[in-house]
């Protein structure tokens, strides 16, 4: 729903750094054949391209968004009022129950009420401008000229306490350039039966079911995010033990800890750490009480132990590419999935050996060290989110359309691939992040703020 605010602050951007007075539309050819249309000063003409059909029809899609996203403000407002009412309680709760209460869990708590603070004077600071735009909502025919510019009479997007920097860029040409990855590569032997060594209950993903929505975030903030459990836990945890990270930002640290879903669809963290790093995207897992997670701007790899809090193992992903260089279609430097299944801890990434192609790293969770690797051949940018399930990678063709399909699966037990046609259901449109947990045998989605899961069925061997 963030589209119209986006799509302003990318005409900014570019306004600012192109210095053009007008912002204007171009099209240009990459190598694989696509058509890249951009919000951007005017481009030489490529001939090889079709017309901008769809590129209207993304735009009339922002357009139409533009309703939704002025509600959408006017509930945050109200949540900002209830958010304040309680910070303001839990403020004089705590200072009546500072004594004696456990040192370190009062730090949390404060260190948890001093960001809800912040996060308030933030919203409070960067309202979004909005009022007026609407205006050109309902004018018919998609006119170009019409699209958001510096030199109306709205005053400049305030965007920097957004701390979105060229992230809402990066969105919105992804979402303007989204292709269905129709096109893949066919596999060449599809031999598909799963031949995971040990585990039970492995086999092909055959069918996944409607979404099951147990949170929303509150905050702008969680438009991305990842949530996770952990498969394997260590003491203090459990399989019921939920932690849940807010993805918007330049500075993403915050890992919440819910004690089990019942606390974490009331809101009700039982402890929050802050990262000695910061995180890139939404590629994170927990596995055997460790966060394992891509350090923002850097192909460097972390297992943060939560129980002592400290990064234990910090590892280059040899050639990797990150900060926008292969990411899911989505955008938003997704460059570096982490991914659990019965097998173990991989990672999927992409190289320039591999021309953006997506590659597998089976990983050893100790050392992060790499200790087999798979080239497959399924472009990367084509994708909008991929997960392993008993060896098999599996992709996702679209974050954004409703109806979008599982249509493909690279089987690394095998070294083959496949082509697949399993009905996936983004409900809320934005779909971030996608894993598998292989102790539920469910599929954990970020959707557009809301925390959804997937029940699945696997084919028996
Ligand atoms: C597009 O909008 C501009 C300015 O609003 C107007 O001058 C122009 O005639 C419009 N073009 C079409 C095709 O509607
Ligand atoms: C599959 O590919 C990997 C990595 O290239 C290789 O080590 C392995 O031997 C191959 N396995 C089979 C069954 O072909
Ligand atoms: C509206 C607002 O709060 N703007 C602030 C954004 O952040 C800069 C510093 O980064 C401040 O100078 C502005 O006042």
């Amino acid at each position: 729903m963030l589209g119209p605010f986006l799509l302003t602050l990318a005409s900014s951007l570019l306004l600012q750094v192109r210095g053009q007075s007008s912002p204007s539309f171009s099209r240009s050819l990459r190598r694989d054949g696509r058509c890249i249309y951009s919000f951007s000063v005017a481009g030489p003409p490529e001939d090889a391209c079709s017309e901008p059909g769809e590129a209207l029809e993304a735009v009339r899609e922002l357009r139409s968004d533009r309703e939704s996203q002025r509600r959408e403000l006017a509930e945050l407002g109200d949540r900002l009022r209830l958010l304040e009412g309680w910070v303001a309680r839990s403020l004089g709760q705590h200072q009546e129950q500072e004594q004696g209460q456990d040192r370190g869990n009062n730090l949390h708590l404060l260190r948890r009420l001093q960001e809800l603070e912040q996060e308030n004077k933030q919203l409070r600071a960067a309202q979004c401008p909005h009022s007026g735009r609407g205006s050109q909502q309902g004018r018919g025919r998609e006119n170009l000229s019409n699209l958001p510019s510096r030199q109306g009479t709205q005053p400049a997007v305030r965007a920097s306490n957004w701390s979105f920097e060229n992230r809402g860029f990066q969105e919105l040409k992804s979402e303007i350039t989204e292709v269905p990855a129709s096109r893949l590569i066919q596999g060449n032997d599809p031999n598909d039966r799963a031949t995971a060594p040990h585990s039970s209950g492995c086999g092909m993903l055959e069918w996944v079911g409607d979404p099951v929505t147990f949170q929303k975030a509150d905050t702008i903030l969680g438009k991305y995010g990842v949530w996770m459990k952990d498969p394997e836990p260590v003491p203090l945890h459990t399989r019921d033990t939920i932690w849940r990270m807010n993805a918007v930002g330049t500075d993403v640290r915050l890992l919440y800890e819910y004690r089990d879903l019942d606390q974490f669809m009331k809101g009700h963290p039982s402890k929050v750490y802050m990262l000695p790093e910061p995180v890139e995207s939404t590629g994170s897992v927990i596995y055997r009480g460790c966060l394992y997670y891509q350090q923002r701007k850097s192909r460097t790899l972390l297992r943060y132990e939560m129980k002592t809090e400290t990064i234990l193992v910090q590892r280059d992903l040899p050639n990797a590419g990150f900060q926008g260089m292969y990411p899911y279609s989505w955008g938003g430097y997704t460059d570096i999935d982490f991914a659990v299944d019965e097998m173990g801890l991989w990672v999927t990434y992409s190289t320039s050996q591999a021309q953006g192609a997506i590659v597998i790293s089976k990983l050893n969770p100790k050392s992060l060290q790499t200790e087999q690797t798979w080239t497959t051949t399924i472009r990367r940018r084509s994708v909008a989110n991929s997960f392993m399930i008993c060896g098999i990678l599996y992709t996702l063709n679209s974050y954004s359309n409703r109806h979008a399909i599982i249509n493909f699966a690279y089987n690394t037990n095998t070294n083959s691939s496949k082509a697949m046609n399993i009905p996936f259901e983004n409900r809320y449109r934005y779909n971030c992040m996608t894993d598998y947990n292989p102790a539920e045998k469910k599929i954990l989605a970020w959707d557009n703020f809301n925390m959804v899961m997937y029940d699945i069925r696997l084919s028996k061997l």
